[in-house]
């Protein structure tokens, strides 16, 4: 039953979003900030599904690719020419932004800093798999938030299945990048993941040509911040038979949040925070075995955090994060963040037990 309104919904959202297209003459689809490859794959999917819809449509692509996205597009691709932007035209009629259902991750600070203003917009569709956001922004005229999708990639391969539509070689690669790496090499895939990677898979192209480009080598600076998130955990936390750290780097804080769960904890989190603005990041993630046992979702804890603290938040049950700022005379991150933090896993950890 929830699989038949769940395709209800799309075929609707498939007619809005076709209509609000041919409708709008500036069109831009952007990822979030530093897209990692299931953005990448989202934002290429939509412009080919769009266009094998409409040839002669014009759409405007805003994107700035992580080192994974970017490795992806130059190894896996057949053709690496397209022309993603790095601005946002002045006026625009319709925005796609997909991956992310915060605009403030698109159009961020540092964007608005270094661009002087925010382009003008009139309406905003959205295309996600994460949490829905509290807030909505006024112009958001329509939304396929899929929080029961792998990733972005995953629903837009959905899109091109039930329009009939046969997506070409680079694009299926693009989006099979993109399933891969947001379902941890299908380990996080569900029943419908599979089918929907299978209709992929169908057009000819095998997974080891895409897995073969993602063994990336570490940086050096990477494996120090590795070592060092594991150097600075000051306590470590009990949470029933669960094993709870916190640790801060400047930089690599997803890449160093995952080390600390490979070295054995259950949960852990890396604040990263710059003084001189009284900004913080903070990188959570979660076992798999604690995220099946315990109504734990990270991404509602990191919207909670960064809420509470003027910025946003949000993600997966096992992977999210958040920023936001501290105005704290002594600059006590650690001491603010990790109690807080604590309180809310607490809260939702040990109530299951009972
Ligand atoms: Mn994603």
């Amino acid at each position: 039953m929830k699989e038949i309104n769940s395709n209800l919904t799309i075929r609707n959202f498939i007619t809005d979003l076709i209509c609000s297209v041919s409708n709008s003459s500036s069109i831009v689809i952007a990822g979030h900030n530093n897209a990692d490859p299931d953005a990448l794959a989202a934002v290429m999917g939509l412009k080919e599904f769009l266009n094998q819809i409409d040839p002669n449509k014009k759409i405007d692509l805003v994107l700035n690719l992580n080192k994974l996205a970017e490795k992806i597009y130059k190894e896996i691709l057949s053709d690496p020419k397209w022309n993603f932007s790095n601005t946002f035209p002045e006026n625009i009629d319709l925005l796609i932004i997909t991956d992310t259902s915060d605009l403030g991750m698109v159009i961020d600070s540092k964007y608005l800093q270094k661009k002087g203003k925010a382009p003008i917009i009139q309406s905003i569709i959205i295309i996600d798999h994460h949490i829905p956001p509290i807030k909505w922004d006024d112009r958001v005229k329509q939304t396929l938030i899929l929080s029961d999708y792998s990733s972005s990639a995953e629903i837009i391969t959905k899109l091109f299945q039930m329009q009939d539509l046969i997506p070409n070689r680079d694009i299926v690669l693009a989006l099979l990048a993109g399933i891969i790496t947001d379902t941890g090499h299908f380990r996080y895939a569900t029943k419908n993941t599979l089918e929907n990677a299978k209709f992929l898979l169908e057009t000819g192209v095998s997974i080891s040509e895409v897995t073969d480009h993602l063994n990336k080598k570490m940086a050096r600076s990477e494996k120090i911040a590795r070592i060092k998130s594991a150097n600075r955990i000051q306590k470590i936390h009990y949470i029933q038979e669960y094993i709870v750290v916190f640790s801060h780097v400047s930089s690599y804080e997803a890449s160093a949040c995952k080390s600390l769960i490979e070295l054995g904890a259950d949960l852990s989190f890396i604040i990263s925070y710059i003084p001189k603005t009284n900004e913080f990041r903070i990188s959570s993630r979660a076992k798999g075995k604690l995220i099946r046992e315990t109504p734990l979702h990270l991404g509602e804890i990191m919207k909670i955090i960064g809420q509470n603290h003027s910025g946003s938040g949000g993600g997966h049950d096992a992977a999210a994060g958040a920023y936001g700022i501290i105005n704290n005379e002594n600059k006590d991150y650690m001491g603010v963040l990790v109690p807080e933090i604590l309180k809310l896993v607490k809260k939702v950890v040990v109530k299951k037990i009972d």
